[in-house]
């Protein structure tokens, strides 16, 4: 075996030449990889004892794209077009054998290939888009030409894998192995046997005639997924690309489009924030202080108190994922309607083709019905989904600790109380934590993670680990009101309920908020949550506007009016000229002068207060890290990933202009809610930003 570089080795068997790519965890495309490709594929060429080249990747996976650590770094090592012109222009067959994922770079590496086989587990992607990026080695031009270009949209634009077999269908890959090197070099021979040719992807324009002269394809695709692409510079690009395959006059102009897109793409904005996001997801999964090889706490049962939505989604997670749930509510009625809504949300997923029937029964045999809690005693994890009052939680973790087992872990999901008092009712505040799910909770990728004070490493580390199980993304906070989540969502209402007794109407900050990338403001929100919530009538004196709004029955898209109305068929919202009058007659009573705000204004009005309250938040231990606060506002608030989330864009914009104009705000409304947090403070000194701790 020779090593070519530290990455890359190369051994022959018989007359193959094996190139090997191990550069842990995911065989990204890092220059030692590059160069070591290039280096062992010219060598194998010009090696007149060798009859073909296999190459084949060591570890989990099959390289898994581009060094994203490379991206904004001066390059180093062998460009990859020299490394693909390498192989699909060598002059005997280079074929790659692929096991776990080939994505990005590593997809576009294996279509440069003359074939490709693969094990049946592997997955195959291009998921640029995720990074803010495009596939920019020839993936726009290649993909199309062996899928067909509205598969190809598909993938590229969704960034979603595709399975072995499915490529094995469509060409993708040209047969499907037991093992990986020995099938691999059982098809490399038998090719070279066959004298089967160099088959070049480039040179196949087949699979591009069906939208040659048809760009209908391509404006319907591009209001097919109007919704979810809004905002994303990438996407459009993507589209653009794979038109350029289509209707370029030969391959290497198509190539040509794709370069400068790329280009633009990744010198940009989107995909910086994009990139930092992917690195910032990885890291909230590891805490400070405690040993990665740690021992857990098995969790092999769950119990769940409540069969509410919330209750009901969260056992979904667990049944999906094969872990049996046991979940009470005292009344038969209530648990059999839960369980009557869990049953639906899967046969759902039966109608959109994701799941069948057979999955359906079996999760739901999973779920286990009752209305005895103490059924719940031998669960080795017990969550805890009922109203947000203190008294009834109390009330259920004394229960608990009477009757659970020892060692099992006793959650709350409770977005707001203090965790704290909730265990200092038990014997054994060690084992009591936080798992603050998100409505819809089988939906909702954000798991806020409540560390007490008590909370044993072990309990928290086990819970960090079940996250990942149920494809949760979990941050951890301390306890503290609201936690990071709702605490900065509190801190952003207030100044939008202040505001529009000033100037803008709800339907402007909402359209700003929309505009900036939310999927809706927070008037639109409360409308969807339902303005009565935690409301009382029998105490409302009308002397908020929700108190009005709720007096006057408008409580929100339920009863098809609250700030706007809704139309009851399609739901969509318009301004409600009453409510507008009732917001101008508070300004009134409150003596406030209204005037015009610009958007830029409204903004600034409805993100500084967070940026501020999130710099609270680490000053005071309750995040570990800055990136942590952004996972919770990307996955758990809609905060538009394209912008990293409230602490990068406080660093994309310059901590000191945030500070600037946390200070003219403090000094035009004289209010101290403004004073910038003394973090800000100090990291401004400094000349640093949130990154930078
Ligand atoms: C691209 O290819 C551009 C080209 O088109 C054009 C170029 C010109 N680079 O996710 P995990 C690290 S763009 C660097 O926890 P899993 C990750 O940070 C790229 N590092 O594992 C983590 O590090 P740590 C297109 C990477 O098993 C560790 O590996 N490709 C990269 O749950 C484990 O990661 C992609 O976008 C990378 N490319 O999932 C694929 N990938 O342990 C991105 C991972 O220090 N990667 N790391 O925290 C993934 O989707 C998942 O990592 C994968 C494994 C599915 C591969």
């Amino acid at each position: 075996m020779t090593q070519i570089t530290d990455m890359v080795s190369m051994e022959t068997e018989g007359d193959v030449a094996v190139v090997t790519v191990d550069n842990p965890p995911v065989n990204a495309l890092s220059a030692g990889v590059r160069t070591g490709l290039y280096e062992a594929v010219t060598k194998a060429d010009a090696d007149d004892s060798v009859k073909s080249i296999l190459i084949v990747c060591s570890g989990r996976t099959y390289i898994a794209g581009a060094d994203i650590k490379e991206f904004g770094q001066a390059p180093q090592g062998t460009p990859l077009p020299d490394v693909h012109s390498a192989i699909e222009n060598a002059s005997k067959p280079v074929v790659s054998t692929i096991h776990g994922t080939a994505l990005g770079g590593g997809l576009e590496t294996a279509l440069v290939c003359h074939y490709r086989v693969a094990v049946d587990s592997a997955k195959f992607g291009l998921p640029e888009v995720k990074l803010g990026l495009l596939p920019g080695a020839g993936g726009t031009q290649r993909l199309p030409r062996i899928v067909g270009v509205q598969k190809a949209l598909e993938m590229m634009t969704s960034g979603d894998p595709i399975g072995a077999k499915f490529a094995l269908e469509c060409g993708l890959i040209d047969e499907i192995v037991d093992d990986l090197k020995e099938g691999g070099l059982a098809f490399v021979k038998k090719i070279v046997e066959e004298g089967r040719p160099l088959v070049k992807v480039s040179d196949s324009n087949d699979k591009l005639a069906e939208a040659k002269g048809n760009p209908d394809l391509f404006a319907g695709f591009r209001k097919a997924i109007a919704r979810k692409a809004r905002g994303f510079e990438a996407p459009e690009a993507i589209i653009q690309c794979v038109e350029a395959a289509v209707n370029s006059d030969s391959f290497e102009d198509g190539m040509k489009a794709e370069r400068e897109r790329f280009m633009t793409l990744v010198t940009g904005a989107q995909s910086a924030a994009q990139r930092y996001y992917f690195f910032a997801e990885r890291q909230a999964n590891k805490i400070p202080g405690i040993d990665k090889d740690i021992e857990l706490i098995p969790v092999k049962s769950v119990g769940i108190i409540g069969a509410g939505t919330m209750g009901g989604g969260i056992a979904m997670n667990f049944a999906t994922v094969g872990i049996p749930v046991t979940i009470t509510e005292p009344d038969q009625d209530r648990l059999d309607k839960g369980l009557g809504v869990v049953r639906k949300n899967y046969e759902r997923s039966v109608k959109s083709g994701r799941l069948t029937m057979d999955d359906v029964d079996k999760r739901m045999g999973l779920i286990t019905p009752t209305t005895n809690i103490e059924d719940l005693k031998d669960c080795d994890l017990v969550i805890e989904a009922v109203f947000e009052l203190m008294d009834i939680k109390k009330d259920i973790f004394t229960k608990l600790d009477s009757f659970m087992k020892d060692g099992a872990i006793l959650a709350s999901n409770t977005s707001a109380l203090n965790l704290d008092e909730i265990a200092s009712v038990t014997k054994r505040p060690e084992m009591v934590i936080g798992l603050h799910f998100f409505s819809p909770a089988n939906v909702m990728r954000l798991l806020e993670v409540v560390r007490g004070d008590m909370t044993a490493d072990r309990v928290l580390a086990t819970c960090m680990a079940i996250a990942k199980k149920i494809r949760k993304v979990a941050a951890v906070s301390g306890v503290c009101p609201g936690f990071i989540g709702n605490r900065m969502l509190y801190a952003r209402g207030v100044q939008a309920n202040k505001m529009i007794f000033e100037g803008p109407m709800p339907w402007d900050v909402d359209r700003v908020l929309f505009d900036f990338g939310f999927p809706m403001g927070p008037f639109a929100m409360s409308d969807l949550a339902g303005l009565d919530i935690g409301w009382d009538e029998s105490k409302s004196k009308g002397e908020t506007i929700r108190d009005r709004l709720c007096e006057m029955g408008r409580r929100g898209q339920k009863t098809g009016q609250g700030y706007y109305n809704y139309d009851p068929k399609t739901r969509a919202k318009t301004p409600e000229p009453e409510v507008e009058k009732l917001i101008n007659e508070f300004s009134e009573k409150k003596g406030k002068t209204r005037r015009e705000f610009s958007d830029d204004e409204i903004l600034e009005r409805c993100i500084y207060p967070m940026i501020n309250e999130g710099a609270k938040i680490i000053e005071e231990g309750m995040s570990f890290r800055p990136s942590d606060i952004d996972v919770v506002w990307v996955n758990g608030y809609g905060w538009p990933v394209y912008r990293g989330g409230p602490m990068h864009y406080a660093d994309s914009i310059g901590l000191d202009k945030v500070a600037a104009r946390l200070k003219e705000f403090q000094a035009q409304d004289n209010d101290d809610f403004w004073q910038p947090a003394p973090l800000i403070e100090k990291l401004v000194a400094e000349g640093k930003g949130f990154k930078d701790m």
